[in-house]
């Protein structure tokens, strides 16, 4: 601090932002790559409030080549003008001071914001520099920063076009700050994307000008959710076209606006449930009271029809919940003044009035659309039934199973292996392609702690399968039986009879095949398995190089190479390659893959609902362009996926 005269306001000013650089997890969640592209959203999510005030159509994003980040939009700009109480420029006040976002210019509400709803101030007090270009009544205003101190005053630097309005952002993220300042251009690509999907005719341009990988997108939507879900539904066969879509706007006793609504959806002849729900832009994976509402007048709306055009008889039950939504997906988009984010990750929307708004619009506008589509109605309608006609034919298998297993404690399946433990938290699992690789496992495990439960050939693909038939499906229901957790809706994780669940497969096509087959079947029925951390993948060795008594397992084609550098090439050394675990005795597999102390595995972690949904449906549904095209511009994700 210098010497300069401070009033208690300014000091309060300072504080605010050393907090930040003090404390900077506590305002951007975290110092990693996450935090480190969350600067980019705070920013951004500024732009769509100006848009979102009807005074912005264009928003740039750029990685420049000297990996600064540059944020521009041809809004009003943020104001420049003598800042009477704070006694400087409005533009400083609001790069200075927390939450100073919404506390000026009192234009309309305020509803994006960030998770963390900070704003500009906290990317100012995060960055080694940060420069601010203002453009508004032909002039072009500027300001520089250091690590949140201003190093210049608001300065006139030249003139514009007086209609040329808009504000310029550009700063260093602060390398004593973030763990590493690498941007990856795809995270950055994917929350535009969805940002623009989320608020219909704004224009992202996204620009890499990094030497080597410069490339740019545009995003625009006219459309906006509409298209979101046609994008979301683009591998899957649509019931009807195009998805339907209603809006609400809520308002208070003063017709002031406090919260807005967008619903759109689209049915496919698949069997998943697909609902996103965002609040102020925001993913609420934990869902919240708008989620809440939307179920509600669904189920509803879908039984009154039924009833109404005779499709359910007075005797038959109603359609359930998870009947309607069967095939569906659909995106529900909350609007509103103060969200309250609540739940274990703070994803889980709390304003409880939100329910009703929904409801209503959903009531509403649904029956409405109904009766003015028949034939689509009949068509949702039916799929419901069948829904509920497949659920009662699987409740009935799951109930003769239960009773099978309440006569019989020993109703494991036959070919499972089980460990001596019985304490779930030290117990893993070893799902096994295959039966003689499911002997040398059974022989070479630790019997202790260690079960094995071998698979024969190719599992079923839940995504192309109705409950009923995946039920009946043998290899199923022996995994259901040993994890002992149950499935869908009755999963309960703390019946589990073990807490690592390890795919073993064989390092080959098939292998990977029928790992991403496992991986569907946990994803879509057990889903919990994969967001609690339980499911891991084996790493089997792809070589063995032995030169006298020099040996070595091997488990990638860069390994081998670093190798046969480390001893030489032309001694001759011995490769053995493993085609599958097969190959392998039983001390082997044990030493190269299932020994704990020195064995490597990889856990499977669900970064992202809508992208890990989109992938299976891709990978495992029916249509081939979308699966073409995703695997050419995706060879990472899917390698992750096959690693
Ligand atoms: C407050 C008031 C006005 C505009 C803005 C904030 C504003 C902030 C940002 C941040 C990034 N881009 C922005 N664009 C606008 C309206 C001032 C007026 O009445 O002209």
């Amino acid at each position: 601090m210098d010497t300069h005269n401070y009033g208690a306001e300014q000091i309060q000013v300072l504080e605010g932002l050393e907090a930040v650089r003090k404390r900077p997890g506590m305002y951007i969640g975290s110092t990693d790559q996450r935090g480190l592209h969350h600067l980019i959203t705070e920013l951004v999510d500024n732009c769509i409030d100006e848009a979102m005030a009807g005074y912005c159509k264009n928003i740039e994003v750029t990685i420049n080549a000297d990996n600064s980040i540059t944020v521009e939009d041809d809004g009003r700009g943020i104001p420049v003008d003598y800042h009477e109480k704070m006694k400087k420029s409005a533009l400083e006040v609001a790069l200075t001071m927390l939450h100073a976002g919404g506390k000026f210019g009192g234009s309309g509400y305020k509803v994006s914001g960030g998770l963390h709803g900070v704003g500009v101030s906290v990317v100012n007090a995060l960055s080694e520099r940060f420069t601010v270009e203002v453009r508004r009544d032909g002039k072009v205003y500027r300001q520089e920063y250091m690590r949140g101190d201003p190093q210049t005053p608001v300065e006139v630097v030249g003139d514009c076009a007086p209609e040329r309005t808009g504000t310029k952002e550009t700063y260093f993220a602060d390398p004593d700050i973030f763990d590493a300042v690498e941007y990856n251009y795809d995270t950055i690509v994917t929350r535009m994307r969805e940002l623009a999907f989320l608020n219909k005719g704004i224009r992202i341009t996204v620009e890499d000008k990094r030497e080597g990988i410069e490339q740019k997108q545009v995003f625009y939507y006219e459309g906006g959710i509409v298209e979101y879900v046609k994008h979301l539904n683009r591998s899957k066969a649509a019931l009807h076209e195009p998805p339907i879509y209603f809006e609400a706007v809520k308002r208070d006793a003063d017709g002031a606006h406090l919260a807005s609504v967008e619903i759109t959806m689209q049915y496919n002849d698949g069997y998943n449930e697909n609902i996103f729900t965002f609040a102020n832009n925001i993913s609420t994976s934990e869902g919240g009271s708008h989620l809440v509402g939307f179920k509600n007048a669904l189920t509803r709306v879908v039984n009154d029809y039924a009833r109404k055009y005779g499709m359910l008889k007075p005797s038959d039950a109603n359609l359930s919940g998870e009947d309607v939504r069967e095939g569906l997906t659909a995106i529900v988009s909350v609007k509103l003044v103060e969200p309250q984010f609540e739940g274990q990750t703070k994803t889980k929307l709390g304003n409880a009035y939100i329910r009703q708004v929904v409801e209503s619009a959903v009531s509403g506008s649904l029956a409405e659309y109904l009766e003015e589509n028949p034939a689509v109605a009949k068509l949702i309608v039916e799929k419901c039934l069948m829904a509920s006609r497949a659920r009662d034919a699987a409740r009935k298998a799951r109930e003769l199973t239960r009773r099978k297993s309440a006569l019989d404690s020993t109703a494991l399946p036959g070919k499972l292996a089980d460990c001596q433990e019985k304490d779930a938290s030290l117990c893993e699992i070893f799902i096994v392609e295959g039966d003689s690789a499911g002997g040398s496992a059974k022989m070479g495990r630790d019997r202790r702690y260690q079960a094995i439960l071998p698979l024969r050939g190719k599992i079923l693909n839940v995504e192309k399968t109705r409950l009923d038939k995946i039920l009946a499906n043998n290899e199923i229901k022996a995994m259901i039986t040993a994890f002992g957790a149950g499935m869908d809706g009755d999963f309960d994780p703390s019946k589990l009879r073990y807490h690592k669940i390890i795919c073993m497969t064989d390092a080959d096509v098939d292998g990977s095949h029928i790992r991403t087959l496992l991986l569907t079947f946990f994803y879509r029925h057990m889903r919990p398995l994969i967001e609690q951390g339980y499911v891991y993948i084996a790493q089997p060795p792809l070589y063995k190089v032995s030169r006298g008594k020099f040996e070595r397992y091997v488990y990638s084609d860069e390994e081998l190479e670093e190798t046969l550098v480390e001893i030489g090439r032309e001694p001759k050394p011995t490769l053995q390659r493993y085609k599958g675990l097969g190959e392998m005795n039983p001390e082997q597999l044990w030493d190269t893959t299932m020994n704990p102390e020195t064995r490597i595995m990889l856990r499977v972690e669900l970064e992202d609902a809508m992208l890990a949904d989109e992938t299976f449906s891709i990978l495992m549904g029916d249509k081939v362009e979308p699966r073409r095209e995703f695997i050419q511009s995706n060879s990472k994700l899917v390698s992750n996926l096959d690693i």
